[in-house]
């Protein structure tokens, strides 16, 4: 189980009172919409632990309101300091090297360097991938799929031999439809075997889910964090729960989330460029302690953080299970 222990996990304790699974951090949003001058927004963004502290690729929307994203580093995971130009990934390939947007990132150590997914635009939303070995420089592989997908979330292992990624297929628009399937690789580069992987269901998922941070290797499977969508009279809310996937097969659905983990309640999730949004895309997780931080997107327009307990996140996937 390669989940070294993460003993500077930014963390705070479940408020005293409060009885949910995830607990909001007291001060979110931790990145305000505004933290580099060229932002209009940062959100669903990624971290992961890097040196002595955390790097991160954010989703930074600028004021001309391209999506791109942007680097940053932080010593404690809840402060940060970004950019405040994107990204230059690096690519001999003219064909598929240009932009047209990026958005949604999550960021993985995998084998021997970090890799980056994203939804790219290659003639509608694809899923990008590329890696970095030191957040300096950045390479861009390949287009993943063909359009329209998007939420392209790496496994940070191979699993029988193959590379694996979640995604979602998409239409080119805002989607009112969309189940999470699986992809399989032997390079990163060639998909195929695909495999669904799990559906819509009632209520805070009916109308669309899509995979969340990168899956975390537990004995009792993958946890993978994921949003789920509601129709509402007033357009999508986004919300998210979680899933239990099986270790060796992990198109196998073993326990999923009757309720949602976290629906936009909070000021800062129901108020913003998009209103009630609340995107996972990221996670840092120390197994000593069992405690988890999530990192998410707030209405499209923040970065904010929760956390939770390992052991309690499984037992309340197991306990309100419905597949
Ligand atoms: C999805 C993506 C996300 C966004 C969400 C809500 O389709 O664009 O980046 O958070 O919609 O607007």
């Amino acid at each position: 189980m390669a989940n070294p222990p993460l003993p500077n996990i930014p963390w705070e304790e479940r408020p005293a009172g409060c009885s949910e699974i995830v607990w909001r951090y007291s001060a979110n949003p931790i990145i305000p919409r505004n933290l580099i001058p060229s932002s209009n927004s940062i959100f669903n963004s990624a971290v992961v632990p890097f040196h002595d502290g955390f790097a991160g690729v954010f989703r930074c929307d600028n004021k001309k309101r391209d999506m791109n994203l942007n680097r940053g580093f932080s010593k404690d995971g809840i402060t940060w300091e970004m950019e405040n130009d994107p990204i230059e990934w690096q690519c001999d390939d003219p064909e598929i090297g240009w932009f047209q947007y990026r958005y949604d990132p999550r960021v993985l150590w995998l084998e021997d360097r970090y890799y980056v997914t994203w939804c790219n635009g290659y003639h509608g939303p694809t899923i990008g991938i590329g890696y970095t070995f030191d957040f300096e420089n950045f390479y861009f592989l390949e287009n993943a799929l063909l359009p329209f997908n998007r939420n392209g979330v790496l496994f940070p292992r191979k699993i029988n031999n193959k590379y694996v990624m979640l995604n979602r297929p998409s239409d080119n628009g805002h989607t009112p439809f969309g189940d999470i399937y699986l992809s399989q690789s032997p390079d990163l580069i060639h998909w195929g075997e695909h495999r669904f992987v799990m559906g819509v269901k009632g209520g805070w998922q009916s109308t669309k889910i899509g995979a969340g941070p990168v899956p975390i290797e537990t004995p009792d499977g993958w946890l993978l964090f994921y949003h789920g969508v509601l129709t509402s009279c007033n357009g999508f809310v986004y919300s998210f729960g979680a899933a239990l996937l099986d270790l060796d097969h992990p198109w196998k659905v073993l326990y999923r989330t009757g309720s949602y983990l976290l629906s936009p309640q909070t000021y800062y999730e129901c108020v913003g460029d998009v209103p009630n949004v609340a995107f996972p895309c990221a996670t840092l997780y120390d197994p000593p302690t069992g405690r988890i931080a999530i990192y998410y997107g707030g209405a499209d327009t923040v970065t904010a953080l929760a956390f939770a307990k390992m052991d309690e996140v499984l037992d309340y996937i197991k306990s309100t299970s419905e597949l």
